[in-house]
């Protein structure tokens, strides 16, 4: 987790208080100064007098009556003198979140809380709220119309992992679903609108969410495959859009779809990626690659090479090479997993607990998903003895992220506090079902583990397992759990195997 704080000496630790300012002279003499980085043992006196001090004294430390561990109660120790934008907006989100997650904001009507200081979660809330956005939505939503099979996706999928059944929206999503698909291949946003990759996707998995044979035969498959091919680049990518950029959510939507739909990967000779001499290229060739070119200088993924990295790319190019191989061996020939893990470590800030989306930005609930659901994916990689790492299996408490630091920024900040219900960004913003979804995914990769059984699912298919942490294991309540999603295709793993099985079983088209 990152804070400023990386100096910390042997000294035994003292309550957070404002420290005393230091001459050079003094800090010169202090003894035992070791750069260290412990975040949570700070001792801030010994800390060197070149590193200011301008924290203000602004956060008096909560009197807790629970233990909340103080890296989540405290502002950082160290500020960096030069106040910007970026450093200023730090400040004030900081300022905006320590009151909820020292429990001093939340309504006391609408949360307990428990040993640990975390509050419930408001599971009806949320749910009448998702379910809500699914039905008519008020005029000004017009602006939001050709995301409509996005929000098809994000109300059924949080849903299903607020536990709720979704299988009575399976003729709504039928009628839907064919009033968004074109005759020549793929789903557009709404009637008359151009397909693409994205809201491709999000029909594709609200179908298998909803389930049902009827529903999956809905697909044109072969219709979806030429306009698939249409898309492939000889350069490894996918256009999202017939004439439109080239990028790597292209590459994650493609794979999902091709997979989900056991599409033939063939190209026929009207694709711009048909190799006349090269009949062998497919598909799927060249898109590790492509993916590769993406990971950027600071470790992280960019959309496009050459760009800057984001969170939500890092998923999308994890995700996606986790479909094109066992995800032990692939993800680490394509990845630098080293510098990705370091740039998605910074990411999670303290005290807020939740991730950025990229360098020097601020914490952001989608980013639960985005960011915290590379984590399991890269856990699960590492652990299996399909890795090169060949290491066992891990403990409860090998994560490679602070799962506690996650969980309490989704309990304590991202849960609409009124009638609305729904979860969001941050407290100073409004709930809605983009940010539903991905904070309640988030709050499920922190609320699980996953596991790559090595015989797999059949099929040359690596096998899911996910492994719940226990009520106890970290700070949440069993009957807060939320259920586990597909680490890759981010719905529930019986909605995979459902779609997968009738396509496999089908053969051709
Ligand atoms: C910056 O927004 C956001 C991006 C550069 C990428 C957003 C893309 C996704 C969320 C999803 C892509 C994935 C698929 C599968 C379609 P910002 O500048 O508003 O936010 P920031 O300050 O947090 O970076
Ligand atoms: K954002
Ligand atoms: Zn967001």
């Amino acid at each position: 987790m990152s804070t400023t704080t990386t100096t910390t000496s042997n000294k035994p630790s003292q309550p957070p208080s404002p420290p005393p300012p230091q001459s050079s002279q003094k800090a010169e003499e202090e003894e035992n100064i070791e750069i260290v980085s412990d975040d949570n043992d700070s001792d801030f006196s010994s800390i060197d007098s070149e590193i200011p001090f301008t924290n203000p004294p602004s956060h008096p430390f909560p009197s807790n009556p629970i233990m909340i561990d103080s890296l989540f109660t405290t502002p950082p120790p160290i500020l960096d003198p030069f106040p910007t934008q970026t450093s200023i907006l730090q400040s004030e989100t900081i300022d905006e979140v320590l009151p909820f997650l020292t429990a001093q904001s939340q309504q006391p009507d609408l949360f307990t809380y428990n040993d640990f200081g975390v509050p419930s979660l408001r599971r009806e809330a949320h749910i009448s709220f998702l379910r809500s956005s699914l039905g008519r939505l008020p005029g000004r939503f017009v602006a939001a119309d050709a995301s409509r099979p996005w929000f098809l996706y994000w109300c059924l999928s949080g849903l299903a992992m607020l536990g709720e059944d979704v299988r009575e929206y399976r003729d709504a999503v039928r009628e839907t679903a064919r009033s968004m698909q074109n005759p020549t291949g793929g789903f557009g946003g709404g009637g008359g609108q151009l397909s693409h990759l994205a809201t491709t996707y999000a029909v594709v998995l609200a179908i298998a969410l909803v389930g049902g044979e009827e529903t999956y035969e809905v697909i044109d498959r072969r219709g979806m495959w030429r306009w698939l091919g249409g898309l492939k680049q000889r350069d490894g990518g996918f256009e999202v859009c017939k004439g439109g950029e080239e990028d790597i959510r292209g590459a994650y939507c493609a794979a999902v779809i091709i997979t989900l739909l056991d599409l033939p990967l063939d190209l026929t000779p009207d694709s711009p990626a048909y190799k006349p001499d090269d009949p062998s290229f497919n598909l799927l060739t060249g898109v590790a690659d492509y993916v590769r070119r993406c990971q950027t200088y600071e470790g992280g993924i960019s959309g496009q090479p050459s760009a800057e990295a984001h969170g939500a790319y890092a998923f999308c190019a994890l995700g996606c090479l986790a479909l094109l191989g066992h995800p032990a061996k692939v993800i680490p020939e394509y990845l630098n997993l080293p510098s990705l893990l370091s740039w998605l470590s910074s990411r999670q800030y303290a005290p807020e607990g939740g991730f950025s989306g990229r360098t020097n930005k601020l914490v952001d609930g989608c980013y639960s998903h985005w960011v915290g659901a590379c984590f399991p994916l890269i856990e699960a990689a590492l652990a299996s003895s399909s890795s090169s790492s060949g290491s066992s299996q891990p403990a409860a408490n090998d994560s490679l992220f602070s799962r506690e630091g996650l969980i309490r920024y989704i309990l304590c900040c991202c849960q609409d506090q009124g009638k609305r219900g729904g979860l969001r960004d941050k407290p100073s913003k409004m709930s809605d079902a983009y940010h539903t979804c991905y904070v309640l995914s988030g709050l499920s990769a922190g609320m699980h583990q996953w596991v790559l059984d090595e015989d797999g699912e059949g099929e040359g298919e690596p096998g899911w397992m996910v492994l719940p942490y226990l009520e106890g294991e970290q700070v949440f309540e069993g009957r807060d759990r939320v259920r586990a999603v597909h680490p890759v295709y981010v719905i529930p793993q019986g909605a995979v195997r459902g779609m997968k099985g009738y396509f496999r079983g089908k053969g051709g088209f």
